[in-house]
Order: structure tokens, then sequence, then C-alpha cells
């Protein structure tokens, strides 16, 4: 049968008929409802109480297919379930930083959940030059949490790869294989180009060996190395702040995969929002005391930071309460403190190749980010794709060569001063 969205009428008689959201929106007699999705899946709603508009909640539905594109690009509604699975396991790890679900149909393929009514989009606070001064400290404890309490650092064995095969997400995660590692290093038709980007300038990464073989490195590391459960798309669009909190939303591209993905992602999109500056300093409405590009960079420093501190704390912490150690006993734990300095520096590494990928599809692919799309200014447009794409290849190419994240962001700064003679 034809899918069709459910009307206003139907969607309030629905949710007045399940008692635990009846209950939630106050017994209400009628209902406001209002869609508002404006992400690339899904169909979003707010339903309100219309006497006590303060008891709200959201509604996410999964249409058969991907809403940005519509019905030719069909896609199955299991994608919900994925979603409901990821934000329980993220809720109960992390219960501060992710919106609760109040309840979940699986034949409806929808679910209701808690509606951040103070709280914004991250990338919108971003364009406009908002500083949040407790994100950086919000996203490392929830990369840290979310990302070490689903490897085998924390599981045991069995109940890891039960849970990596409970959490197969094979259709979202083609979509991340073809439009982040796969299209934009190819002429693709879904390809697209602002006006005045030099064609050149992907032309060149195209030829380049060094970055073929990186970006084949990275997803063939997307494909393989199931280590953690993912949120797999936390751009800044999944994010939601305020002076006060943090919440990451959206995990449908969940599933088990390469830590460095998730940190990649963030770090990717700080990047296009400091290369963006030129454009939204001018239109900015909050004046921040400092140059805000300089708190975009101090975010990528304290994320990273702040995530590796954690991380490792836990994993010690962990380690010295069930006395076994990842690597095996050699008594004093100087193998275990070797191992771990190991494994966070190739994390690092894996992390700023992501970032690259994400940065390039961004700017080459087909489902950009508004930091970049609302430059009006057709050449400032141009020459920051060109900074961002720049940087994005420096650290997919030199990610073994980067000591640290301070080099990150001297590189970040070396490249917003260069003038390049193609733009
Ligand atoms: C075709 S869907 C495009 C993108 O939207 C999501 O947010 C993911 O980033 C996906 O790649
Ligand atoms: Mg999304």
């Amino acid at each position: 049968m034809e899918f069709e969205a459910m009307s206003c009428d139907e969607l309030s008689a629905y949710l007045r008929s399940v008692p635990c959201v009846y209950a939630l929106l106050n017994e209400p007699g009628e209902l406001d409802i209002a869609e508002v999705g404006d992400g690339n899946l899904n169909f979003v709603y707010f339903a309100s109480n219309a006497k006590t508009p303060e008891k709200s909640v959201v509604v996410k539905q999964a249409p058969p297919f991907l809403r940005l594109v519509g019905k030719s690009w069909p896609l199955t509604r299991h994608r919900m379930e994925r979603e409901v699975a990821a934000l329980r396991r993220f809720g109960a790890l992390c219960p501060q930083h992710v919106p609760r679900v109040y309840h979940a149909d699986s034949e409806r393929f929808l679910m209701v959940m808690q509606r951040l009514s103070s709280h914004r989009i991250l990338r919108q606070g971003l364009m406009e030059g908002v500083v949040y001064p407790k994100l950086a400290a919000h996203l490392s404890t929830y990369l840290a949490h979310t990302l070490f309490f689903g490897s085998d650092l924390y599981l045991a064995p069995d109940v890891k790869k039960q849970a990596v095969s409970a959490a197969i997400n094979s259709e979202l995660c083609k979509i991340t294989e073809d439009l982040v590692f796969t299209y934009p290093f190819e002429d693709h038709p879904s390809n697209a180009y602002s006006a005045a980007f030099p064609r050149a300038e992907i032309e060149r990464l195209w030829a380049s060996p060094a970055l073929r073989v990186a970006v084949g490195e990275m997803k063939w590391s997307f494909m393989n190395d199931a280590e953690t459960l993912l949120h797999g798309d936390l751009h800044t669009g999944s994010i939601m702040v305020n002076q006060d909190e943090t919440y990451v939303i959206d995990p449908e591209f969940a599933f088990y995969g390469p830590m460095g993905f998730d940190i990649g992602a963030v770090l990717a999109n700080l990047l296009l929002a400091y290369f963006s500056r030129d454009w939204h300093d001018r239109h900015a409405r909050v004046n921040a005391k400092a140059p805000y590009r300089d708190w975009l960079l101090d975010q990528a420093t304290l994320i990273w930071s702040g995530f590796a501190d954690q991380f490792v704390a836990l994993w010690r912490e962990h380690e010295s309460r069930r006395k076994s150690r990842f690597i095996g006993d050699d008594h004093r734990g100087a193998c275990a403190e070797a191992f771990r300095t190991h494994f966070m520096q190739r994390l690092f590494a894996a992390s700023l190749g992501f970032a690259g990928c994400k940065m390039i599809r961004r700017i080459v692919g087909m489902a950009k980010v508004a930091d970049v799309t609302s430059i009006a200014d057709e050449a400032l447009r141009a020459t920051v794709e060109v900074r961002a794409l720049r940087c994005a290849e420096r650290l997919l190419v030199e990610r073994h060569a980067i000591a640290g994240i301070d080099d990150v962001i001297a590189l970040a700064r070396e490249i917003q001063a260069t003038h390049y003679a193609s733009t």
C-alpha cells in the first residue's frame, strides 16, 4: 500500500490513544501539531497540548523513502528501530546528553520523544556566533562514555558480538559508504558544485594517489572496524544546545563502527564552521568578545583532549576494578599503558582521516551544510570551499604524521591565511 504521512487529526488521535503520551501531555482535549522536520530522512512533528503548550513532545516517523529525494529513493522503515535502540542505549550511558524516548511503535515506525524546547540546533548557533561555554565538556563526556562502554574495552566479548549483530544497519551504512567515501572521489552525477567553485580543485584531489589511498583506508575501516556503537552521523545538525545543556539527537545511522568516525564528524563540522567565518562574522547577530573563529578552534582542542582524558580514565578505572587488562597482565601494567598510548595515537589519526572525508563530502557531495551554502557571495563561498578541501586533504594524507590536536589547529590557521591562486 502507498505510504501516506499521517494527517494532523490522525496523529492527534493516535497520540491521545497512547496512555503514557496522553499522561505526559496532560490529558489533552486538543493537540496542536506542526510538521517541523528539516532533516534528510524523516518526518518530525511537535505535538503540544492546545491549552498547556508547555506540555509538548516530538514525534518522529520514518517514511519508506529518503525524505530529501522522495519516493525515487526507497528506504526500509526499520531504520526507526535502529534509531530507537541507539537512543535508548546512549541514553542509558549519558542520560544528561540524550533525549528520552517515551514511546516507540514498530508497526507505524514512529517514536515519541522528549521535546527540547529551550535548545536549538548547534549549527545555527555557530553560524550566529553564539558561545556555548559547556559545549566542549559535554561533547567530550558524551563521546568518551558512548565510545568506551560500547567497545571490547568494557563489554564481555560474547555480549559485544551479539550487540554488533543486533545493530547491523546496512542500508544506512551504504548511504555513508557511497556519499562520504565514494561519490565525492569520482565524477559522480550526485555531486554538486557551487557556482564559482574551481573544478580544478576537485580534479586535483581525484588525481592524487596519496589522497585516494587514504580515503580507501578510511572506507575500509568504516566497513570493517566494528569497534563500538557509533552515532554514525554526528555533525553539528545532530546536536542541540543552550547555555547549560547539550543533547545529541538523530542516531539513525548508528552501527558498530570505528570510534574515529564520530570524533572525526565533530572535528570536521567545527572546521567547516571555522572556514565559513569570513562570511558569518559579517552577519553574526552576536558580538563575541574574542574572535569567534578562535573559539571554534578551541572547541576542537578541548573536545579531543577532554575526550582522550576521560576515555583513558574510564579504561584505567575499569581495569583496576576488574583486575584484568585488555592485553594481559605484565604485573606492573607498563605494557597496558604502552598499549593505551598506541591506541590513542591510532584513534587520533583515524579521527583526522574521517574528518577529512566528511569535510570533502560536504563540499563536493549532494548533502551540504548550511555554514557553507548560506554564503551568498559566490567568490567567498568558493574560497571557503577550497580552504576546507585543502585542509581535509592534509588531514587525510598527513594523519599519521600529525602529532597532536595543536598541529591540527596550526594547520587550519595556516590554510585560512593562505591565498589560493585558483580562487
Ligand atoms: C542522502 S542522506 C544525506 C545525508 O543526510 C544525513 O544527515 C547523513 O549525513 C547522510 O549522509
Ligand atoms: Mg540526521
